[in-house]
């Protein structure tokens, strides 16, 4: 995994649109995201066991997987939020998350093969793959699969879920 802010620069989101500014897991855990590399299944299962977690599904994401790949590629990178905490591991290839800062800057996260990201529900994000259009991804779910993207507007700066979010990340939660 690699974080950084991003250069807010005009142009393909499949690029990397590394500012050079780096950021760090202290960085990212005050916004209430946590990663880790896992080489294997075994680590993820733990993890998902001791968070309660109860479901999980694969995506793969590339032009001969994915129908209407193109249309997909660009409503995961409308701004949004879930009403649940997401965990994403990379099970091949490789991708790009981009997360609002306190300030409400772009970080983005890349993440590859074996990298798993937590993030917190309410939490700002969008996806991308990269240049190589290619992300494999498990998509794990504490309850039913109730990752139903709610793009950012005045109703989601509303939305309990975020507020919730917006609180402890105020008080270091
Ligand atoms: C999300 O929540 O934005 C996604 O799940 C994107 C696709 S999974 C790599
Ligand atoms: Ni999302």
């Amino acid at each position: 995994m690699k974080a950084y802010w991003y250069d807010n620069i005009e142009g393909d989101q499949r690029l990397p649109h590394d500012s050079g500014r780096p950021v760090t897991p202290t960085d990212l855990s005050k916004l209430g995201i946590i990663c880790h590399n896992y080489p294997d299944l075994s680590s993820v299962n733990a993890l998902a066991a001791s968070r309660n977690y109860k479901n999980r599904d694969e995506v793969t994401i590339s032009p001969t997987t994915l129908p209407n790949y193109e249309e997909k590629v660009k409503v995961f990178f409308h701004e949004h939020l879930h009403e649940d905490e997401e965990i994403r591991y990379i099970l091949d290839g490789a991708g790009y998350f981009d997360v609002r800062s306190e300030g409400d800057d772009w970080i983005r996260l890349r993440l590859e093969k074996g990298d798993l990201a937590i993030m917190p529900a309410g939490i700002y994000h969008r996806f991308t793959v990269d240049d190589k259009n290619y992300t494999k991804a498990m998509r794990l779910f504490k309850d039913e699969p109730k990752w139903t993207p709610l793009q950012r507007g005045a109703e989601t700066d509303e939305n309990n879920f975020r507020k919730e979010y917006l609180k402890g990340r105020q008080e270091g939660t």
